[in-house]
């Protein structure tokens, strides 16, 4: 599948959704630009949980842009893509890579967000361009959780460093950057136990993984990637918040983003928290993943629509 084609096929349960509620918006040919207008407008846009912020936004533009006139669906349409792009614009900088030396890619978020996935298939990625890659598995939380990692890593062909069970998780994250100088690896990427934002011990816990890094290479973590899951939409503004409180989050991979039709998520995260989404996962294999770029994204939202 090429890469337009898995992201469509990702926003699927968003782009039907939008797709129902937008055409529902217009059932007569043109429809009159007045409150009630703007009103359902606005509840088909909030749906996709781009967040009360962009909807206004985007519902005031059009109001201003329209008001009183008799409009088509195409226009409106072609104006919330346009008005969509502009608020998912971000820096394109894919992964911040290391002058010399192995770029380290720290990787945290909360239980079950999509974590070890994302590593696979950031994994297969890098390995596909050449790279060498050394996996951390520092969840020591679990001891399923090494096991999940290093079958990962013997079907991608990464070497990995791990912990016993209930062992110092920045100790594995030492040992793994250890490795990757020695190894002359080019990314070493450390998984993380899920925790919730508001566990304060396990956030300084994270801290504690972070600064072990730093004083290894002075420059790392090079990046500090958030795995938000898009199916849970909102809450992720304020996972957001707290993990870059604690560990200095570089950006966001929204994984998940097939199983929800709150693709809209994306707008909230660019508005309300301001960290660049990097990557999305679009379903369970390693190669399900695409990297972030507004306009394909918007594209794929409303892909029913064309
Ligand atoms: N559909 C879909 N499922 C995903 C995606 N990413 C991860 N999953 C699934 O979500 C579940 C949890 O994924 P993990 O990668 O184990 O999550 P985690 O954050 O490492 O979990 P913990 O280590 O327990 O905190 C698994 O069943 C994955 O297959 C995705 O992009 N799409
Ligand atoms: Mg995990």
């Amino acid at each position: 599948m090429g890469f337009f084609d898995k992201l469509k096929d990702g926003l699927k349960k968003t782009g039907r959704l939008l797709n129902t509620d937008i055409r529902d918006l217009f059932k007569a040919e043109g429809r009159l630009v007045d409150d009630t207008f703007l009103d359902e407008l606005y509840a088909a846009l909030i749906k996709t949980d781009m967040g009360v912020p962009a909807a206004k936004e985007i519902v005031a533009r059009i109001g201003s842009d329209y008001r009183a006139r008799v409009v088509h669906m195409s226009e409106i349409v072609a104006d919330v893509k346009k008005q969509l792009k502009e608020l998912m614009a971000q820096p394109s900088e894919p992964i911040k890579f290391a002058a010399s030396g192995p770029t380290v890619v720290m990787v945290c978020g909360v239980n079950g967000a999509g974590k070890t996935t994302s590593i696979a298939k950031l994994t297969q990625l890098f390995t596909s361009q050449g790279k060498r890659v050394l996996l951390g598995a520092a969840d020591t939380f679990r001891a399923a959780a090494v096991e999940q990692l290093t079958i990962w890593s013997q079907r991608l062909g990464a070497e990995i460093v791990t912990g016993p069970a209930g062992s110092d998780p920045a100790s594995v994250a030492h040992r793994a950057v250890q490795a990757a100088i020695e190894n002359k690896v080019d990314i070493c990427i450390v998984d993380t136990a899920g925790r919730l934002q508001t566990q304060s011990n396990l956030m300084t816990e994270l801290t504690k993984i972070r600064r072990v890094m730093s004083k290894q290479i002075p420059e790392a973590p090079h990046e500090v990637l958030l795995v938000l899951d898009a199916t849970t939409g909102q809450n992720g503004i304020s996972q957001a918040k707290h993990f870059t409180e604690a560990v200095q989050c570089t950006g966001i991979v929204l994984a998940k983003i097939d199983g929800t039709a709150k693709g809209g998520v994306v707008t909230a995260i660019r508005k309300q928290v301001g960290l660049p989404v990097k990557y999305i996962g679009v379903g369970e294999q390693a190669d399900d993943i695409a990297l972030f770029d507004p306009d394909p994204f918007v594209e794929a939202m409303f892909a029913e629509m064309a």
